[in-house]
């Protein structure tokens, strides 16, 4: 009896232990999201019609379906997510499993069937690609400092011709495409481009017409098969990759020819050097070769996404700055203060401009490059949050319902660059967790660090000299983006002027 006694608590204590365990294993109950209605072939297209933008639409169909819903798009299963603690959830904490892209006609077409960074599946060769990518593009020259003369070197080539505009109707889109066109062209292929030049002019064109019609969700990558019918998007796509292709590959022969060891000059050479010691390593396996595609799709990736993002969000920085006067006087308030007009403006001025940077977060908040993110697909069968998720299923990440949230953004779509400042005004923050203008997890945007310095480096260059206006008598440009594989603004034209406090400085020339 004393024995009993005596075991007893152990023996509760056990068995409590046991059910406790039990209970731990026990798989949590998942169900499926709430799914629009869908019919065989067509899926959820029916669904899906009317003028709505595919970001805006997504948002709204919260309402009725709850905050992470299903559709199908032809026969893809696809998830759409609204909000952060869930995209968070599939980027970075569960980022490995939903680390893949879906295949499609018009990305297979860009990417030689997925031998780029952006658009390929998660695989051990892409990761090893992606880290390739990664050091090589901070690796030649002196990294950061040789990445600051040359965009300041494109600033001061802009200012220059905004000078000579500025008693006529400018394009900036066109100023400013060329001057990150140039920043990005050094770094792949140590060259620039002069105004006119007709190289220059055939990759604006080939940029633009693979912009236009690349993933965009077309119904050529909804349903494939359409790809055997005549298609003029899939044609312009066709003849757009052919011009940049040959491009591409008379630049890489041209790196081959002159290639030499000890001077690493751009990310061709950088590439050209990692395949020269892979081949030369005994471990060398099929995850760790470099072969021509490769080289080449990695080199259009970062070539495309270089121009194409960046001049979008000056593009819009301006836009929004056209439409609120009082922010573009602020940013001059304060570079006045802080650099005046003895110098131009350098990187290390970053951490002392904090309303240009809340500026900048800002128009990257209220216009995300990539509303929709690129779709990522589920590697094996797994969940977000309570919620079933089957391997092969695409996820979409709406950034433009977690930018545009009214539970975590004081009126949301109204835009106000002191929500990133802190009381004081005096430095940057960030007030809220669903803000990702550059995705997370690991397959984040690898040029991050780059277009933050680019931003910065052009918008203050630009108004420290420059007052911005909309022409006389013009209407304001609308703010309404065009969806497509960048969110895009509208075409605009502005009068650029010296700024008062300059007409009287001889700054001498960038060098
Ligand atoms: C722009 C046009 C071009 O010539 C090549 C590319 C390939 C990379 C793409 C880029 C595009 C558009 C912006 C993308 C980028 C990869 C990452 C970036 C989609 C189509 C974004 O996610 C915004």
């Amino acid at each position: 009896m004393a024995f009993i006694t005596a075991t007893l608590p152990l023996m509760v204590g056990l068995i409590l232990l046991f059910l406790a365990r039990l209970l731990k294993r026990q798989p949590k109950k998942l169900k499926f999201p709430k799914s629009l209605p869908s019919f065989p072939l067509i899926g959820s297209l029916l669904s899906l019609r009317g003028k709505l933008q595919p970001h805006i639409l997504f948002q709204k169909l919260q309402k009725k379906y709850g905050k992470l819903y299903s559709l199908m798009m032809g026969s893809h299963y696809v998830v759409i997510v609204n909000d952060y603690q869930h995209a968070k959830e599939v980027l970075m904490k569960k980022g490995k499993v939903f680390a893949g892209r879906p295949r499609t006609v018009t990305t297979d077409l860009l990417t030689r069937g997925g031998k780029d960074i952006a658009f390929a599946s998660y695989s051990k060769a892409w990761k090893f690609h992606r880290k390739l990518v990664h050091s090589a593009l901070g690796m030649f020259g002196e990294g950061i400092s040789t990445i600051e003369k040359i965009i300041c070197q494109e600033a001061n080539s802009m200012c220059q011709t905004i000078i000579t505009q500025q008693n006529s109707l400018l394009d900036m889109g066109q100023e400013l495409t060329r001057a990150v066109t140039n920043v990005v062209c050094s770094l792949c292929f140590n060259s620039r481009y002069q105004r006119g030049d007709p190289e220059f002019e055939a990759m604006l064109d080939y940029s633009k017409g693979i912009v236009d019609t690349v993933a965009k969700d077309s119904f050529v990558d909804i349903f494939p098969w359409l790809e055997f019918f005549p298609n003029k998007d899939l044609k312009l796509l066709k003849k757009c990759v052919a011009i940049r292709d040959t491009l591409l590959l008379q630049k890489y022969e041209e790196h081959k020819k002159n290639y030499c060891d000890e001077s690493v000059r751009d990310l061709i050479d950088a590439l050209l050097r990692a395949k020269s010691n892979i081949k030369g390593n005994s471990s060398f396996t099929q995850d760790t070769s470099l072969d021509d595609d490769h080289l080449l799709m990695t080199v259009g990736d970062v070539f495309g996404a270089g121009v194409e993002t960046t001049t979008t969000v000056l593009k819009w920085t301006i836009l929004y700055l056209l439409h609120f006067p009082e922010v573009q006087k602020n940013i001059q308030k304060e570079l006045d203060a802080v650099i005046g007009q003895e110098r131009y403006p350098k990187i290390s001025d970053r951490g002392n401009l904090p309303y240009l940077e809340a500026t900048i977060s800002e128009v990257l908040r209220i216009r995300p490059v990539s509303p929709l993110l690129i779709p990522h697909v589920a590697m094996e069968d797994s969940s977000i949050g309570d919620f079933a998720i089957p391997k092969g299923s695409r996820i979409v990440i709406n950034l433009w319902s977690l930018h545009h949230d009214e539970d975590v953004w004081v009126n949301p779509g109204h835009f106000d660059p002191t929500r990133f400042l802190d009381e004081s005004g005096r430095h940057i923050y960030s007030p809220s967790a669903s803000y990702l203008p550059f995705g997370a997890g690991i397959r984040v945007c690898l040029g991050e660090s780059l277009a933050k310095i680019e931003l910065f480096l052009f918008m203050s260059w630009i108004l420290q000299r420059f007052t911005l206006e909309n022409p006389p008598g013009a209407s304001l440009p609308s703010l309404e983006g065009k969806f497509g594989v960048v969110l895009q603004p509208p075409k605009f034209k502005i009068k650029a002027t010296l700024r008062e406090v300059w007409k009287s400085c001889e700054l001498s020339d960038y060098a």
